[in-house]
């Protein structure tokens, strides 16, 4: 077995590589796309950080490469959907620096609260400015946690350690989950109008891009001080110079940036401004903790082919895997179009598999809906091995039924999901051998392929309405693949299925959105 490592990994993971039965391991870090493509066609095993980039273009030449190791959680620079095509089995790490990166961000919290990195500054500068530098206790302050997964669980509790109060906000964990952990759950609003402090702990999706805007900053405390280890954009860089500017926001600590480096940002010149370059997952046990877990996992897999982590592999055994694969992939498309549907945070998911499906083992499929949910809200660290684990940790109950008969279908799968503000459910099945179709959205009957770029427009039942759907897409020079209409009876309204040529950009939809006789547009990536 050959390994490519084409990223600086920590030399305890290359000797786990180098030490497993077989195994031949070249580290070339550092290497163009080119290069790399002129020698990836030797290797069966990759392992990157998010330097390399595994394209489309790259796993082409890659003739016997089966499987890319991420020692890491990011997984922007691989191209999942061109891995799995091909069988490559693609994971990441997503538990070895959570606690590297809370740690980091209680740093810049008391950073902050004390000055030290403007202190340090003056008092290198040959100054003594005992005054300038007064700062602020964090006792008995209000911290207001958003997003409260492995990260932020652990910043509230070390913040407890330090005698903070500890409030959080997270629509996609019960309530309960939180006050069990010490933490007061609040809404949104609320966390604005008490915390002392705010930190961010969620991934970056289309619900957190921007999260703290102008609108948002203005709703919190006079002075509060704002801290950003998670993901570059979800603070917005440019009303947070504002409100630092103006002393709304007292202080700021970034260690992530809308684009990195961050050049010349204005926030670069700001006294109440402190930061650091992406170092939240930067410490030397967390490069060990990920390079030991993926050097793990690869020789496990290629050597005894389990699967640890995998983002596009269900653990499913090679010869079942030929037969399930298809109701593996509706499983998981059904919980991701599901997923962006949805409003309000999961309590409850039952999963029905009607006829032949039934007569499979359906754990695997139960995960792939999990994952297919869980995947738009939580990005990365989603992976089918933790899938049921997550929700569990989330206070999702999963109910799982079989019957060996479906009405009409020759199998069925049927999704119906509970969240704190709604009930939704969908069914899917396999036309033929292999081809995944949505068959039901609640009362709408429909066959859909659920692939690419779609739409779902809920619109009043009136003539002309298609009509002026198709010319603002079209307006702005987006292609109607597919269309799918039908009545969604008991609503008394119509829903349009759409797919499209590409994403949806914002200012279309919103276009879309004010039409008359357009309730809704969601728009939702499969
Ligand atoms: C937070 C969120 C969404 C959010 C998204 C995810 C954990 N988490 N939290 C505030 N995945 C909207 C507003």
């Amino acid at each position: 077995m050959k390994i490519l490592v084409s990223d600086n990994l920590s030399e305890t993971g290359v000797e786990i590589l180098k030490k497993a039965q077989g195994f031949e391991v070249d580290v070339k870090t550092g290497l163009t796309p080119d290069e790399l493509k002129s020698i990836i066609k030797d290797y069966d095993g990759l392992v990157i950080r998010s330097a390399t980039k595994v394209t489309t273009d790259l796993i082409q030449a890659a003739d016997k490469l089966k499987v890319v190791g991420r020692a890491g959680i990011g997984l922007d620079n691989v191209d999942i959907p061109a891995a799995s095509q091909r069988g490559i089995v693609v994971m990441n790490t997503p538990e070895g620096n959570t606690i590297t990166t809370a740690e980091h961000t209680i740093s810049l919290l008391l950073s902050l609260a004390r000055k030290i990195p403007q202190a340090t500054a003056s008092l290198k500068g040959q100054k003594w400015e005992k005054k300038k530098f007064e700062g602020r206790e964090i006792f008995n302050k209000t911290l207001g946690i958003i997003g409260t997964g492995k990260i932020g669980s652990i910043v509230a509790d070390r913040a407890k350690g330090l005698k903070m109060k500890v409030i959080a906000y997270d629509p996609f964990i019960q309530p309960e989950i939180l006050e069990n952990q010490g933490i007061e759950p609040v809404t949104l609003e609320e966390l604005y109008q008490r915390a002392d402090f705010i930190t961010i702990h969620t991934p970056k999706t289309k619900d957190t891009l921007g999260l703290i805007n102008a609108q948002a900053i203005s709703k919190m405390k006079d002075g509060v001080m704002i801290v950003n280890a998670s993901r570059g954009g979800i603070v917005d860089e440019q009303a947070l110079f504002e409100g630092l500017k103006s002393g709304k926001v007292g202080g700021a600590a970034l260690d992530v940036f809308e684009t990195e480096p961050p050049g010349g940002s204005p926030l670069l010149d700001l006294d109440n401004f402190i930061c650091t370059p992406h170092l939240g997952a930067s410490t030397a046990e967390a490069q060990v903790n990920v390079a030991v877990a993926v050097a793990e996992q690869i020789v496990d897999y290629l050597l005894f082919g389990v699967i640890k982590n995998a983002v596009n592999v269900p653990s499913v055994s090679a010869n079942l895997l030929e037969r399930v694969r298809p109701y593996l992939v509706l499983s998981e498309r059904l919980g991701t179009f599901q997923s962006q549907t949805l409003e309000g945070g999961m309590t409850e998911v039952s999963i029905e598999y009607q006829g032949e499906v039934a007569g499979f083992d359906t754990k695997p499929m139960t995960v792939s809906v999990l994952k297919g949910l869980l995947t738009p809200i939580l990005k990365d660290v989603v992976n089918f091995v933790n899938a049921p684990i997550l929700a569990r940790e989330r206070g999702i109950r999963v109910i799982e039924s079989k019957t060996d008969t479906a009405d009409y279908f020759l199998n069925l799968i049927t999704l119906r999901v509970k969240t704190q503000k709604m009930e939704s459910s969908i069914s899917g099945t396999i036309f033929g051998k292999y081809e995944p179709r949505i068959v039901r959205l609640n009362n709408f009957r429909l066959e859909a392929i659920p692939e690419g770029h779609m739409l779902l427009i809920y619109n009043e039942d009136k003539p002309g309405v298609i009509g002026s759907i198709g010319m603002t897409l079209g307006k702005h020079r987006i292609n109607i693949e597919r269309m799918q209409v039908g009545q969604e009876k008991e609503k008394g309204g119509n829903i349009i299925l759409l797919t499209t040529d590409r994403v949806i950009p914002g200012p279309a939809l919103k276009e879309l959105i004010s039409l008359p006789s357009v309730k809704k547009a969601l728009p939702l990536e499969l």
